[in-house]
């Protein structure tokens, strides 16, 4: 770890929308880690494990304040902050964070979509590192983008597509893009790439003997605001959440938007599918 991106892999950035860091988690943390989602697979045995929301924050009995604080640890390593702040200014949120884990032969597909379209920041921006906690590929279902897709700074049309075999249901209509320059975000356990909020991205079915897991932090420049005035439902894989409660964190500079950092801190804070929750 501890590895700053040079300016290359900033224009990597720019240009693409997406950039494999050139750091990667040393092998204490990604088996601290892979214990973690172990702990967390276990104790949330009934909710899709594509869609595990927000692991760093405490939810109850079953995912303690003591499981919540490991993970924030992991959504705080400073090398990876350094890194977002290096592509987003000096001034940043830890907003969300989320396990995307796609069991051997089951796991479900990620339809093309940009990230922006489904959160409430305003103006709209993000920057999510993508860890990947087993080696991803193809043929296990890692994530796909298209490269460049995130250059004009606005959302693409989306369309509702019903599926029980999707992580989400909004898609970015077809005819809108062409999937032929689409790459793989290939990454062996420990590595991690970042990716822009309007890049277009998603991935296929996890089709291998091979288990897909990868542990993703959203982080925002305090120059955005969460607002929790836009409060639409979400619906991931079955788990329906809203963001209004969500807690924030200024983990560098100063806040800039009038984001709240007080609501949703020390409550408790429920992962498990239920229309009324919010988190
Ligand atoms: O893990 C995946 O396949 C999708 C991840 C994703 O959409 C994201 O991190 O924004």
């Amino acid at each position: 770890m501890g590895t700053a991106l040079t300016e290359e892999h900033i224009g990597i950035y720019r240009e693409d929308g997406l950039v494999v860091s050139p750091a990667r988690l040393d092998s204490d943390t990604l088996g601290a880690m892979r214990d973690a989602l172990d702990k967390l697979l276990r104790d949330n045995a009934d909710v899709t494990p594509e869609s595990l929301i927000c692991p760093h924050i405490p939810n109850g009995a079953r995912h303690d304040a003591a499981a919540a604080s490991r993970w924030f640890e992991f959504a705080t390593i400073p090398a990876i902050v350094d890194q977002v702040s290096q592509l987003i200014g000096p001034d940043v949120v830890l907003w969300g964070s989320q396990v995307f884990c796609k069991p051997a032969a089951t796991g479900r597909e990620v339809p093309w979509h940009q990230d922006g379209r489904y959160w409430p920041i305003r103006p709209i921006a993000t920057c999510s590192v993508w860890i990947a906690l087993d080696d991803v590929d193809a043929e296990n279902g890692c994530m796909r983008y298209l490269p460049g897709s995130h250059r004009s700074g606005s959302l693409y049309r989306h369309r509702h597509r019903e599926g029980v075999n999707l992580v989400l249901h909004e898609e970015v209509d077809p005819a809108t893009f062409d999937d032929s320059t689409a790459r793989d975000d290939c990454l062996e356990a420990g590595q991690y790439s970042l990716h822009d909020v309007f890049l277009v991205h998603g991935s296929g079915p996890n089709r291998s003997a091979r288990r897909r897991a990868g542990f993703v932090i959203r982080f925002l420049p305090a120059t955005s605001l969460f607002d929790r005035g836009i409060d639409e439902r979400q619906d991931q894989a079955g788990v329906s959440f809203s963001f209004s409660r969500r807690p924030l964190w200024l983990v560098r500079g100063q806040d800039r938007a009038g984001n709240d950092f007080t609501i949703g801190h020390g409550e408790d804070f429920r992962l498990v599918p239920r229309l009324s929750d919010d988190i």
